[in-house]
This record gives C-alpha cells, sequence and structure tokens, in this order.
C-alpha cells in the first residue's frame, strides 16, 4: 500500500499537476475526490494507478498522529543537490517511510521492478514516473511489508543521481 500525505498544499499542487499536463497517458492520470467528512483519518483520496493502490492525504495534525513510527527522507539535500537524505537506510517490516519535499523539486520516488525483493509489485509501491511532488513540503508515503533490499529513484534526477537505498528488516 502506498500513501500520499501532505499538508494543506496536496490539493493546488495535484491540480497544477494536472494543468501542467504531466502527460496524458490515460490509466495514469490521477482522479482525485475529496470528501469533507471529518473522518480522523483522510481528506482526500485518489486512485493513481490501475492497480488501485490507495493514494492518500491527510491533514498535517493526522500526520503527526501517525507519525509514530515512521522515518523521513528528504526529497532534495539542503543546499539543494539532487538527493535522498539518507539515501541509504534501513526500517522495520511495515514502517512508515515518509519522502519529503525539500529542495530542487519536483521530484518523485519510484522503486525499481528489477532492484526489490521478488514477488513485490513495483507499482504498488511507487510513484508512477510521470507523478511529481511539486510543492514545498509534499510528501509520498509507503510501507513496505516484505523483508528485503529496495532501490529506488527520482524519475526526473535518477541520472544525476538521486538514488537510494532502504533495507526492510
Ligand atoms: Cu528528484
Amino acid at each position: 500500500m502506498a500513501t500520499v500525505t501532505s499538508a494543506a498544499v496536496s490539493i493546488p499542487s495535484f491540480t497544477g499537476l494536472k494543468s501542467a499536463g504531466a502527460s496524458s497517458s490515460s490509466s495514469r492520470v490521477s482522479s482525485i475526490k475529496v470528501s469533507s467528512a471529518a473522518s480522523p483519518k483522510l481528506v482526500v483520496k485518489a486512485s493513481m494507478k490501475e492497480i488501485g493502490a490507495a493514494v492518500v492525504a491527510t491533514a498535517a495534525s493526522a500526520i503527526l498522529a501517525s507519525n509514530a513510527m515512521a522515518i523521513e527522507v528528504l526529497l532534495g539535500s539542503d543546499d539543494g543537490g539532487l538527493a535522498f537524505v539518507p539515501n541509504k537506510f534501513s526500517v522495520a517490516a511495515g514502517e512508515k517511510i515518509v519522502f519529503k519535499n525539500n529542495a530542487g523539486f519536483p521530484h518523485n520516488v519510484v522503486f525499481d521492478e528489477d532492484e526489490i525483493p521478488a514477488g513485490v509489485d513495483a507499482s504498488k509501491i511507487s510513484m508512477s514516473e510521470e507523478d511529481l511532488l511539486n510543492g514545498p513540503g509534499e510528501e509520498y508515503s509507503v510501507s513496505l511489508s516484505e523483508k528485503g533490499t529496495y532501490k529506488f529513484y527520482c524519475s526526473p534526477h535518477q541520472g544525476a543521481g538521486m538514488v537510494g537505498e532502504v533495507t526492510v528488516s
């Protein structure tokens, strides 16, 4: 399961993404459905992938509440370098990994289908190549349940070395 979380900027930035014309490949275009229900968890649900991976945005307060067991990975170093910070780290199975826009965006997070444990579907844990986090502080979160080593990259900056590795144990 993959989730996108962000503060209030998420809706405008997704809208911006669409209007920026991030490719018209039909099955990947996000459709965003806003619910105003006072659900403790979710404000926005979007089906971003044909497989139906849930993409979810929550209010910042909800993020704080649910981050008890989570690691934060910055997208872009403080000096604007095109890198994941840290770019190599370990998490427990099921622990939430929060990728957060820091500098040099837009960025995204794509797991390499050839560099993840056998049986794991890369498309279910990745953003699509065309989807980008455009706004400051925007986040993409994912939890990995299969143990092993996963490599991932930012598709706009893979060539510049924006790649990373996480070990799930
Ligand atoms: Cu990047």
